[in-house]
């Protein structure tokens, strides 16, 4: 559809002005959310990402596009939550200690928040002890790790450990995801669910949650 892949183009431009626009008038001409989200916005941060990793795109580039994916997210934001019904369960999100990115762990909580889930989301840089804290405070069903790098990784192993030392563990599971994280290092740290991308993670989260 034209419309989407101007998106998608203007994404890649790092357009933040007319990128929210356009979500908009693909939202009045009645194209779904969910086809946004996929077919304009991740892929169009698809692009980014495989431009940057072959030197094609520089880390200024990079920022202004996620600034676009970002302000186009808080148009569509309201209206992916629109179809959640009831509160499903609760999920405390965020991102381990040393990684800054956000965009795939934002957009795991906007689909949660559409599937009905009230989502606690604890931001970037996130320490194990705040896992803890935010465990202990709101008592979620599911902690929700997000690392995309190899080097944050190992933080998850991290949370889960201290979610023991804690004597929380039992009480929540545990649910990791990010670029690099495979099912295999998931089972490896002990965690209850890995998923590749945003759609299989509601999934999974609801598979956790019997949902
Ligand atoms: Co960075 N970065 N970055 N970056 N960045 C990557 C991850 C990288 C792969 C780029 C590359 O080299 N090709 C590379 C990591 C290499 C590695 O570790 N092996 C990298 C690097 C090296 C870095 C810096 C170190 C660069 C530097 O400074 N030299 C630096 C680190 C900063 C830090 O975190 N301490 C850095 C910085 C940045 C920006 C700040 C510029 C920006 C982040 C902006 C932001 O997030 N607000 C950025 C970006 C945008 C990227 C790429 C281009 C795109 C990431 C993204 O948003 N993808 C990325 C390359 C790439 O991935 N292609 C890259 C779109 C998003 C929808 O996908 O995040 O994978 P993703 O999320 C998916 C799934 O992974 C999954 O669902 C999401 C939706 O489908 N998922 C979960 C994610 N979390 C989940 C949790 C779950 C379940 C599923 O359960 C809880």
């Amino acid at each position: 559809m034209e419309l989407l892949e101007r998106i998608s183009e203007e994404l890649q431009n790092g357009n933040y002005i007319d990128v929210p626009k356009l979500t908009r008038e693909a939202l009045a001409q009645g194209i779904a959310p969910a086809v946004i989200l996929s077919d304009a916005l991740v892929a169009g941060m698809d692009v980014v990402g495989e431009k940057f990793r072959r030197d094609e795109l520089f880390m200024p580039e990079v920022l202004i596009a996620a600034k676009a994916m970002q302000s186009a997210m808080e148009v569509l934001r309201p209206k992916l939550i629109e179809t959640g019904v009831r509160t499903a369960g609760m999920i405390v999100l965020g991102t381990v200690k040393g990684d800054l990115h956000d965009i795939g762990k934002n957009l795991v909580g906007m689909l949660c928040e559409g599937t009905g889930y009230q989502v606690i989301d604890l931001g970037v840089d996130v320490a194990p002890e705040r896992f803890v804290e935010a465990v202990r405070t709101h008592k979620p069903d599911i902690v929700g790790l997000s690392a995309l790098l190899t080097t944050t990784m190992p933080r998850m192993r991290e949370v889960i450990e201290s979610l023991v030392e804690a004597g929380l563990r039992g009480s929540v599971k545990v649910m990791v995801g990010g670029a690099p994280v495979t099912e295999k290092f998931a089972q490896d740290i002990g965690a209850d669910g890995y998923s590749p991308d945003a759609t299989s993670a509601v999934e999974k989260v609801r598979v956790l949650t019997k949902y």
